[in-house]
């Protein structure tokens, strides 16, 4: 689009022509585009030149974007094409929304100028309009003169603790540095992601960060692939599907135990196994004693005693930590043997609502196939007690030895090293900024967030609860009032508890629009270039900047080195070298393996004309590629092929010698007793957890959606809704793209004969609501998802009628309870709900409803 066009253009027209287009190449694993395809389409832009154009959202994949830039206007986007397309070297193909990524930079939605609440006052004027006021056009000067005042006055009035700057990304480092030296700020942590991953695993002996995968060559090694709630093919867009095709080529049968029937699962012919949200630990147990029950070591060996002899501990009462009582074993945990409460698959089935055959015949093959992956996405820990699945999960691995060599691997496949587990190959260099350490510790579980606001306390790691005082919020690159509270709690808390709260942003996001004070910043497309964060193992990924600054936007950097400036912070310490120089430096430190697959050498060659001509400080070096070509390809791809020096068997060292190569845990072995596992839970406070791996209902789960467990009988709310990723958008970014609204619509998946039996049909309006929201949504009955379970994506923008309070857009965190349980988990898909035919105004599409802009006061 022409920049002049901008304001211009009817949500309508501006969707028109590349829908069906978006709807076709939704699908992520079509493969046909050969090297240079698209490059030769002609067009009317002779001047126009292809510029790696950066995809830089936290979105499951890295893939190469291309604008065919011609001066300040893009014409169209393209995806790799730079090499042909094979299994060896994969191109980097980008999902419909890395190339509808246009949409979101040149949107009719882009703020413009720095903008002003209209009741805003120092102190927070009338707070009870935040999200529902007008706003008043200011300008840089004034918003910066503003912010800083604010600053100054409230950390001054009630302490620097009383400044939260939210946010973990890489994107707010900026305002956390220039913030940090200006004598710090309250933060916030969870585990958004990873769920109990983020702790339990490091405590019983998986690392973080590879948890326990090979890479994916070895993959097709493996004769049984079981993927346990994951789905590539939405969330890992790129590649890892298309690896997972490599190893059903040669030869893998796959197996999906998810709630619903999964994209990944129908492209790999999975055996689907539907199990109910938020119960997985219950069916991992009944694996495990199904193979204690019929193992024999001679006639029917399912069991590896001697893996689990010589690493781990824990498993039966000779193999317990000094200390422990014999009797507190795993192996008699399972049996039953001083409870009498054996965890069979029967016992399980009434959970998980798999059949007690199912689990049996899952454990045998499990126990008797010699080469097997156990793969797991982060979802089924993304619960409320999800501790223990994470440790029960890694013990079967343990059990059954499918762990550390060639074919064998228990862990976590998901996000961008989804199917591909190991070290980086290729790495990114430093921009040459230092990063300041926060003074203040003060931190907020994501749990705890709106409990922050409205009593003053928070319970610190290892520390008990804490008073705090938050006046002011600081937004970083995070959607916070949606993404991680509870929103009509939150949004309650900001219309009385808080005196400002300023955003900087894109859009008009959730976060700018409950907000007093927005500054409009730039996209990447508008920086001086980045080296992309969180790319696969393989591959090195950059974009170039590719329009200048769209209206009055500001980068971070620069918002927060004014900003610090006014407040006086040295900003020349913080920020002692240009953007430009700090993505030249990351390009110029960027280093690759050599041959030998191990040492690391400079990837680019830099030389005197290259310093010259872009006008940057460096030295001379030899690299794989030259400068050049890495700016105008974006990409650079290590060659792979089967038997290279650059695979990776997780647990390698530690397997061949156990005693040379301990694991950072207390016993230097896989803990399937774990002491320290409890002692943590105990430190934080919340909910305690046992040294090993021992059932605890989810909190809000399964159990919950009966008012009489015992007699099955039903309660207020019988559904268990879990929340998706799905490919409309990456969380909430890109969800006001109307290309992307088309086409995925936004639907809440229901199982038909749920369906059928509430007298819904397919688009028919549904209110879903719990305890604490009601939202409406089109349905999709399907087949596809288990009975009595609702699948909501996740990341839709809030969009809540004042009058009803209803959420016409179907916002995920409207519905969900905060609780906090174990190491602080986020419970995303632990959650109990009704869903009914919603009586009223039937919803219009999404993609047809006007973008989201703020109204401004006449002047
Ligand atoms: N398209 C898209 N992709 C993304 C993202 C995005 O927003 N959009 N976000 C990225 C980010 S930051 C993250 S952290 C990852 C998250 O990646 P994941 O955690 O893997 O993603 P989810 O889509 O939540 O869940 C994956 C699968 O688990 C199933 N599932 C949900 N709950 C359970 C359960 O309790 N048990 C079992 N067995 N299965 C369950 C779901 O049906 C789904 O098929 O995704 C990344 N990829
Ligand atoms: N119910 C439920 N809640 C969930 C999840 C779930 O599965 N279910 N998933 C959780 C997970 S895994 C995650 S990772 C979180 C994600 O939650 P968030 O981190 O809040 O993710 P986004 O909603 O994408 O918000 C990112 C915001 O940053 C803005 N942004 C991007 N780049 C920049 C930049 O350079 N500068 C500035 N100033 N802004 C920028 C984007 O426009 C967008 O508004 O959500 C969590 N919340
Ligand atoms: S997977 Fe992510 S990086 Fe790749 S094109 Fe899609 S949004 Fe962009
Ligand atoms: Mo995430």
């Amino acid at each position: 689009m022409k920049e002049n066009d901008i304001t211009n253009v009817s949500r309508r027209t501006f969707i028109k022509g590349s829908a069906a287009l978006t709807a076709l190449t939704a699908l992520p694993v079509s493969r046909g585009l050969i090297a240079g395809e698209v490059s030769k389409v002609s067009d009317n832009h002779s001047q126009a030149v292809w510029k790696p154009a950066a995809c830089w959202h936290d979105c499951g994949g890295k893939c190469l974007n291309k604008a065919l830039v011609d001066g300040n206007t893009v014409i169209r986007q393209k995806t790799d094409d730079l090499n042909l397309d094979s299994p060896n070297t994969p191109q980097q193909r980008g999902c419909l929304r890395g190339r509808s990524q246009r949409h979101q930079v040149f949107a009719v939605d882009r703020l413009k100028y720095p903008m002003r609440r209209k009741n805003w006052a120092p102190g927070g004027g009338d707070k009870s309009l935040r999200g529902r006021d007008q706003w008043v056009r200011i300008s840089w000067d004034e918003a910066l003169g503003l912010i800083a005042h604010e600053t100054h006055r409230i950390t001054t009035k009630y302490g620097q603790e009383s400044l939260w700057v939210t946010g973990q990304k890489e994107f707010c480092q900026p305002y956390y540095n220039m913030f940090s030296a200006y004598g710090g700020y309250v933060s916030d942590w969870g585990t958004r992601s990873f769920g109990a991953w983020s702790e339990t695993s490091g405590l019983i002996g998986v690392p973080w960060g590879i948890w326990g995968i090979n890479d994916r060559l070895d993959l097709k090694n493996s004769e049984l692939i079981v993927i346990w709630g994951a789905n590539p093919a939405w969330t890992s867009p790129g590649s890892p599907t298309y690896h997972y095709i490599q190893a059903k080529k040669a030869g893998a049968k796959f197996i999906c135990i998810d709630p619903s029937y999964t994209d990944t699962a129908a492209i790999l012919d999975a055996e689907w196994i539907p199990i109910n949200p938020a119960t997985d630990h219950a069916l991992v147990l009944a694996l495990m004693y199904v193979l204690l029950q019929e193992d024999n070591p001679k006639t029917n060996p399912l069991i590896k005693w001697d893996f689990l002899d010589r690493y781990t501990i824990g498993f039966d009462a000779q193999h317990m930590p000094e200390g422990a009582d014999p009797k507190d074993n795993f192996k008699d945990y399972l049996l039953g043997t001083y409870t009498n409460d054996p965890k069979t698959p029967e016992w399980a089935s009434e959970i998980t609502g798999v059949s007690s055959d199912v689990i049996r015949s899952l454990a045998r093959k499990i126990g008797t196939i010699d080469k097997v992956a156990l793969l797991c996405g982060w979802a089924p820990a993304r619960v409320n007690n999800g501790e223990g699945w994470v440790h029960a999960f890694s013990t079967l691995g343990f059990m059954t030895g499918h762990v550390g060599s060639s074919g064998n691997m228990t862990g976590t496949s998901v996000h961008f090293f989804a199917a591909n587990g190991g070290d980086f190959l290729v790495n990114e260099g430093s921009t040459g900024l230092k990063n300041i350490d926060n003074p203040i510790t003060t931190t907020i579980n994501h749990n705890e967030l709106t409990r922050a606001l409205t009593e003053g306390k928070c319970r610190q790691p290892r520390g008990g609860d804490k008073d705090v005082n938050i006046q002011m919020i600081f937004h970083c690159a995070n959607n916070t009032m949606q993404g991680f509270n509870n929103v009509n709690q939150a949004i309650d808390a900001y219309r009385s508890n808080i005196e400002f709260v300023v955003t900087p942003a894109y859009n008009f996001t959730s976060n700018a629009k409950y907000s007093d004070l927005v500054l409009p910043v730039t996209t990447e497309w508008e920086r001086e270039g980045i080296v992309l964060h969180l790319h696969n193992r393989e591959v090195l990924l950059l974009g170039v900047n590719i329009t200048k600054p769209l209206y009055e936007a500001q980068s971070d950097q620069w918002i927060a080195k004014h900003l610090g400036e006014r407040l006086g912070v040295d900003v020349n310490a913080l920020f002692p070298i240009s953007e430009k120089q700090q993505f030249f430096n990351q390009i110029m430190g960027s280093t690759v393996i050599d041959t030998d697959g191990k040492s690391y050498v400079p990837l680019v060659t830099i030389t005197e004309e290259d310093l010259v001509k872009h006008q940057i400080q460096g030295k001379t070096q030899q690299g794989k590629i030259s400068l050049e070509q890495l700016l105008t390809e974006g990409k650079y791809q290590v060659y792979r092929h089967d038997g290279d020096n650059y695979g990776f068997i997780a647990y390698k060292d530690f397997i061949g010698d156990p005693h040379s190569n301990p694991l950072k845990t207390e016993s230097g072995k896989f803990e399937i007793y774990c002491q320290k596992l409890n002692e943590r839970s105990k430190e934080y406070g919340w909910s305690e957890i046992p040294a090993i791996p021992k059932y605890i209902a989810s909190e809000h789960g399964y159990q919950s959606t009966f008012s009489d467990w015992h007699n099955k009988v039903k309660g207020q709310y019988p559904f268990q809704i879990y929340t998706p990723h799905y490919l409309r958008s990456s969380h909430s970014t890109l969800d006001n793209v109307a290309q992307l609204r088309e086409a995925w619509p936004g639907h809440v998946y229901i199982n038909a004969s749920d369906a059928k039996r509430l007298g819904l049909k397919q688009g028919d309006t549904a209110l879903i609501y719990s305890k604490l929201g009601k939202v409406l949504r089109p349905v999709f009955c399907t087949e596809t998802l288990k009975p009595g379970v609702i699948a909501l994506p996740h990341g839709r923008w809030s969009d809540i009628d004042e009058k009803t309070g209803i959420d016409g857009a179907g916002t995920e965190n409207m519905l969900f309870e905060p609780a906090t349980t174990g190491l602080g988990t986020s419970g995303w898909n632990s959650g109990y709900c009704n869903i009914e035919k919603w009586q009223g105004k039937q919803l219009i599409s999404d993609a047809l409803q006007p973008p989201r802009l703020p109204v401004f006061a006449k002047e």
